[in-house]
């Protein structure tokens, strides 16, 4: 029997449209507006970085509480909180990255605000903790030693892992952006450190659609990869014209095929049947008016949903009997008619 889907979305996705050429375009929508979205719409979590949950500079009782509320709220509108990722790409103490800056105490800063950010995630009933290492690169190859760096990379999971006995690491890569160039770009980089930290059966994958296009690699075929390792924890899904600047378009909308092969491969291994939340990754375009704000993640659901629906109603006997003869032309054309719903 085929699978449901569970959903989540970050509050990031709602914004208001600064970027590095212009000002912000619309109001803040207040986070209660965009819980109400998530129930209307279907979703079944939130994600969140640390300080979307909590501000991370009060002291640890009143945090706690804060987050309490929290997840009283939450719990209320039958949502949870899929993950907590550290935002470790503001604070004035992350310039040159992390974990792996050339700082003792600034890599000291990030290590102790990654472990606040597990405590944050057991407060809010998820054992997710997602690492996005965006400032853990260089643009200089020089300023940076990249042998110590990736040392220094296995030190902080272990470190979280002993932290607390019960957290999982998803790790969420990406090649660039905004480094020039970001230590474990790929989802096999990352695989790779966590086959050499203290409890690798807790280190797992996170991918993003547009993250992978931006290495030049096929998603559907690093989502294959975090599969066939039984680590496709997380998903986040979007789009990705090209190796431009980190799009976070609506998911379908600039390779509908790729989106397509996507969900056929999550579909055939069953993901989400072990708990795991179909998650968008997706920026509201500039140019959407303040009332139009949530359309793209409406939208990129309803999408995927119209995709699982092609995917099942594939004649799955032909494809096999077309790869058999190794017809791939037949099987491309036959899969695009799937798609414009002529097969
Ligand atoms: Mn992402």
């Amino acid at each position: 029997m085929a699978g449901t889907y569970r959903f989540s979305f970050g509050p990031w996705n709602v914004h208001e449209g600064e970027d590095p050429f212009g000002p912000r375009v619309r109001e803040t929508i207040p986070f209660e507006e965009k819980v109400k979205f998530a129930v209307k719409a279907g979703f079944g979590a939130i994600q969140f970085h640390d300080d979307d949950a909590v501000d991370v500079t009060l002291p640890i009782a009143e945090q706690n509480k804060k987050l309490a509320e929290l997840k009283k709220m939450l719990d209320d509108n039958g949502l949870e909180a899929e993950f907590i990722a550290p935002r470790l790409w503001f604070n004035p103490h992350t310039i040159d990255g992390g974990w792996t800056s050339n700082s003792a105490e600034d890599r000291q800063y990030a290590i102790d605000r990654c472990k606040r950010a597990v405590d944050i995630a057991k407060e809010l009933g998820t054992d997710r903790l997602v690492l996005w290492p965006a400032r853990e690169g260089s643009y200089v190859r020089e300023a940076k030693d990249s042998k110590l760096a990736y040392d220094r990379f296995v030190e902080l999971l272990n470190i979280l892992l002993e932290h607390d006995k019960t957290i999982r690491i998803l790790g969420e890569m990406k090649p660039n952006e905004p480094c020039d160039s970001t230590l474990s770009p790929t989802t096999g980089h990352f695989l790779a450190l966590a086959s050499r930290t203290i409890d690798p059966d807790r280190v797992g994958i996170l991918i993003e659609s547009a993250h992978a296009m931006l290495a030049n690699l096929e998603p559907s075929d690093e989502m294959g990869m975090a599969l066939s390792f039984g680590k496709l924890w997380g998903i986040h899904l979007n789009d990705q014209n090209g190796l431009k600047f980190d799009e976070d378009k609506t998911f379908g909308t600039a390779n509908l095929n790729k989106a397509f092969s996507q969900v056929y491969i999550l579909d055939k291994y069953g993901y989400g049947n072990n708990g795991e939340y179909v998650g968008l990754d997706i920026k509201v375009l500039r140019t959407q008016k303040q009332d139009v704000s949530f359309a793209h993640l409406a939208n990129s659901k309803a999408i995927f949903e119209m995709l699982v629906e092609k995917v099942r109603s594939c004649d799955q006997k032909y494809i096999d009997e077309l790869i058999a003869a190794r017809d791939y032309e037949e099987l491309s054309f036959y899969i695009l008619k799937v798609i414009m719903g002529k097969a």
